[in-house]
């Protein structure tokens, strides 16, 4: 998508802190982190949120939070504990349409999340 924030990205027209890359998935670092460890789990196809979703974008998903719990291990968060989010909808708290999943780790996590 020509103006999507995440899509350039992926592309390399806007600088992003990499910390995992293939040909599926972009993971950096969030640009205004919520926890100690913040990182997005970007698909490179463009879609928007679960309601943008088709049978084309099921395997993605599940290779993003098998990914998540590999690098959220990798790090030393297995036994604190961590948080994956993805909201959908500005009234979620979206505010970038091209679906993320958010890791977070690093601090003490409310319930309900606000
Ligand atoms: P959400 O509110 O769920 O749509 O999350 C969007 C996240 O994207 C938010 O935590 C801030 C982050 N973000 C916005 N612009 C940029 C950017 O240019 N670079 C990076 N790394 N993160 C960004």
């Amino acid at each position: 998508m020509e103006n999507c924030i995440f899509c350039k990205i992926i592309r390399g027209e806007i600088p992003s802190k990499k910390v995992f890359e293939d040909e599926q998935i972009l993971v950096v670092e969030d640009v205004s982190p919520q926890a100690p460890l913040h990182l997005l789990f970007l698909p490179k196809k463009h879609f928007e949120n679960c309601l943008d979703m088709t049978i084309n974008n099921e395997a993605v998903v599940g290779f993003i939070l098998r990914k998540a719990g590999e690098i959220a291990k990798e790090l030393g968060y297995a036994e604190s504990g961590f948080r994956v989010v993805q909201n959908n909808g500005a009234g979620a708290g979206q505010s970038v349409f091209h679906i993320h999943f958010h890791l977070l780790a690093g601090r003490e996590f409310a319930w309900p999340p606000g």
